[in-house]
């Protein structure tokens, strides 16, 4: 008898148990030793075909990308939670988040929260960095915004940013059959919270979301001081316009990103974090703290 084939995507994983959105009906299969062998290991998040009657994953397809906290395959865009007060805002957070979002082909939506705490001056500052952000090509939302519940469709969306910005309150609030738990500090947090961890895929708002928030253990791995660069998308169209073909825009002379700053058409804030990252030496060096 013909094997029977369907195709799916892996929406959850439980030790050896993978959970297979098929059009129809979620079914749950095994993998099998040949993809150990291979070093690969089926991630929630994968299109994958299975053998229907036996239930085990034959196939996984190749992925765009891949997370490793939460594992999870095939990401399409990151929602960056940003507290603009408790915790108060840091840009070179959100710019380091930003890079390594780009680098892995996951589309950045930016989302600030709390603008209710802040006074009026706090409050146009904050507005004019959203602008830039928006200004260069991101979408930018307040929390409070309605029109958020569109970003979600069609779409596997991992939420990022710092314990306490406000992640699991607007989840809550996107979707009232979540029921997050809200408000836990980070110090407070017990180990064990963690260790048993699975992942799972939810429905919401017509597209999939990450169960839990990613990029725990942010680090540009694998990214070159070129890379790196490249991810401040801003930065690239001026790039001809420097003297250097591979300029980067640190010591060089006749520079046009670096006029670009002094001309305030690029964010000082932009600028000087471009300038951490590249120098191993300064990076973020009170992310681990964090953690
Ligand atoms: N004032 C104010 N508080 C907020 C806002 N969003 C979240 N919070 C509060 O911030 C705290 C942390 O929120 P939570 O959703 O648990 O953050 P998470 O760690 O990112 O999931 C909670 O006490 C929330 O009630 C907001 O827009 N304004
Ligand atoms: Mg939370
Ligand atoms: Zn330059």
């Amino acid at each position: 008898m013909a094997i029977m084939n369907k195709k799916g995507r892996i929406i959850k994983q439980v030790s050896n148990d993978y959970s297979i959105a098929l059009e129809e009906e979620i079914v749950v299969c095994k993998a099998r030793g040949k993809f150990r062998n291979m070093g690969l290991s089926p991630l929630v998040g994968d299109f994958v075909s299975i053998d229907y009657e036996n239930r085990y994953i034959l196939e996984i397809e190749k992925r765009k990308n891949e997370l490793e906290r939460p594992s999870i395959a095939n990401v399409d865009q990151a929602l960056i939670v940003t507290s603009v007060e408790i915790p108060s805002f840091s840009s070179n957070l959100l710019d380091k988040l930003l890079v390594i979002l780009e680098y892995n082909r996951i589309s950045p939506v930016l989302c600030f929260t709390k603008m209710d705490l802040v006074d009026e001056n706090l409050r146009g500052e904050m507005k004019d960095i959203m602008n830039y952000y928006r200004r260069i090509g991101y979408p930018v939302y307040e929390n409070s915004d309605p029109a958020l519940k569109e970003i979600f469709k069609d779409k596997v969306t991992v939420f990022a940013g710092q314990s306490g910005a406000g992640k699991s309150t607007l989840l809550n609030r996107l979707d009232s059959h979540l029921n997050l738990e809200t408000g836990e500090v980070s110090i407070a947090l017990g180990r064990g919270r963690h260790t048993t961890r699975h992942v799972e895929l939810l429905p919401v708002l017509g597209g999939l979301i990450a169960d839990t928030p990613g990029f725990s253990s942010l680090d540009f791995k694998g990214m070159t001081n070129t890379d790196i660069r490249d991810q401040f998308i801003e930065f690239n169209q001026y790039r001809e316009e420097c003297k250097y073909q591979d300029c980067m825009h640190q010591k060089e002379d006749d520079c046009e990103v670096k006029r670009k700053v002094k001309e305030k058409e690029i964010l000082a804030s932009r600028y000087e974090n471009y300038l951490k990252f590249i120098d191993r030496e300064n990076f973020y060096p009170s992310m681990k703290d964090r953690n």
